[in-house]
């Protein structure tokens, strides 16, 4: 059965193209630089936003036409993936991201919902061996179920904890399975409601064992995907710990895992961090621990993670450059964590948010590589940062100095105010982007 018969192959038709269900600027076979767009942008459909959720929020029922949900349980479990990939041949992507729980329904006891993955899994291989579509990662889901209300690895009860592990254990088996470039661990509750009943030293002990046991575990079976950590700063848990790249970058350092773990950098938790995406991007970047991305674009005028498909190609451009400037995301992609308005019902609009996102990203790859190409703003970062270059700045990069030669020297020059020029700066990049097709 078809669930999109309305819909075909997606195409590139360029950017004078007014057929909505067609490519403006994705064209997967155009090389920029020394890559195809599709060998740097790796894009990937998310199986929960996309086939799972159903439209419900907090205050309303669902409202999403998904035909392949109606009968529910194992059923619907099944028809999804019989949907997921009619929609990513469709859609021309070549990977895909899920939690164990969007794939197939918990059972009553957790070997009953191992028997219900391992149907599910077995159709996925087989499709993914027929299309050639590819799992750019999995993870496990530690907190939708009331047991992880309190956490997961860092519950109170070591009972939870053990059956987090569990999860986990079976969530590397299928990402062994299915050969799945990354596994993702996202905290959502792995955090704090008060510090009257927290133990965070303890928590934040036994998180950093529960990833050490994965990683020995992944190493026994011989998975060797990329390990990810997703920083969020809050919601659904008021506090997170992994709640930016910096504060994640220094908990792998802390606990011996910085040479195991790259994190995921989701667009809408930068912002809700009080980031901009790319700064995450850029941090991570230079700490040399960008894994993959997880594009999508929240509302800046609401406070809470709206999951948006990115249609700025301001931020596009200055995410691609991050990127670029990484030499890619390696075994990361773009994952597009995102998803339709709760009033965009039909299965039709599945298409128009990832064209949408696709594209923005497309534009965004050609604007950057344009501006790296002409080294724009690198050479007035260079031209910024000159008074390094030789004098006393070069005395302070090799060490030749110590605070008395420092107040000799500030004791006899005049200091020279430079203008930083930003709106110069952000008229070019406008030019960029408007003149890039
Ligand atoms: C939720 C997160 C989640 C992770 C995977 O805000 O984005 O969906 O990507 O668990
Ligand atoms: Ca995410
Ligand atoms: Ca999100």
């Amino acid at each position: 059965m078809a669930y999109f018969s309305q819909v075909g192959n997606i195409q590139f038709e360029g950017k004078d193209s007014k057929n909505p269900l067609a490519f403006k600027y994705y064209d997967p076979n155009a090389v920029i630089g020394d890559k195809t767009m599709k060998e740097t942008l790796r894009f990937a459909v998310a199986y929960w936003h996309t086939f799972t959720m159903n439209g419900t929020d907090p205050f309303g029922d669902a409202t999403m036409i998904r035909p392949w949900n109606d009968r529910g349980g194992m059923e619907a479990a099944k028809a999804r993936v019989e949907a997921a990939f009619e929609f990513f041949n469709k859609l021309g992507v070549e990977y895909f991201t899920f939690h164990d729980i969007d794939i197939a329904p918990e059972g009553d006891t957790l070997r009953e919902t191992y028997k219900n993955l391992d149907v599910i899994v077995a159709r996925i291989k087989e499709l993914m061996k027929a299309t050639g579509i590819k799992l750019l990662w999995n993870t496990s889901n530690l907190f939708a179920h009331p047991r992880f209300m309190r956490g997961a690895a860092t519950s109170p009860d070591a009972d939870v904890f053990a059956y987090a592990a569990a999860k986990v254990k079976k969530g590397l088996e299928i990402a062994k399975e299915l050969e799945a470039e990354n596994f993702v661990f996202w905290g959502g509750r792995e955090g704090y409601e008060s510090l009257l009943f927290t133990d965070m030293k303890r928590e934040l002990d036994n998180l950093a064992r529960f990833y050490h046991m994965a990683l020995d575990y992944a190493k026994e079976i011989g998975f060797e995907g990329q390990f990810l950590i997703e920083p969020k700063p809050k919601e659904p848990m008021k506090h997170q710990y992994d709640y930016d790249v910096a504060s994640a970058y220094a908990f792998l350092q802390e606990y011996g895992l910085v040479d195991h773990f790259k994190v995921n950098i989701e667009a809408n938790h930068a912002t809700l961090a009080g980031h901009t995406f790319e700064h995450e991007l850029h941090y991570a970047r230079i700490h040399g621990i960008l894994g993959s991305v997880d594009a999508n674009q929240g509302d800046l005028l609401l406070g809470w993670d709206t999951d948006e498909f990115p249609y700025d190609i301001y931020t596009t451009t200055l995410a691609m450059m991050e990127i670029l400037k990484n030499g890619g995301l390696g075994k990361g992609g773009l994952n597009f964590d995102a998803k339709v308005r709760r009033t965009s019902i039909e299965p039709v609009d599945l298409f128009f948010g990832h064209i949408v996102g696709m594209d923005s990203f497309a534009l965004g790859l050609k604007v950057a590589h344009r501006l790296l190409e002409d080294r724009v703003l690198e050479s007035f970062i260079e031209e910024r940062y000159k008074s390094y270059s030789d004098g006393i700045g070069r005395e302070i990069l090799e060490g030749k100095t110590d605070f008395r030669r420092l107040e000799e020297h500030a004791m006899n020059t005049d200091i020279q105010y430079r203008s930083d020029r930003l709106e110069m700066l952000r008229g070019i990049l406008n030019q960029y982007i408007k003149e890039t097709e």
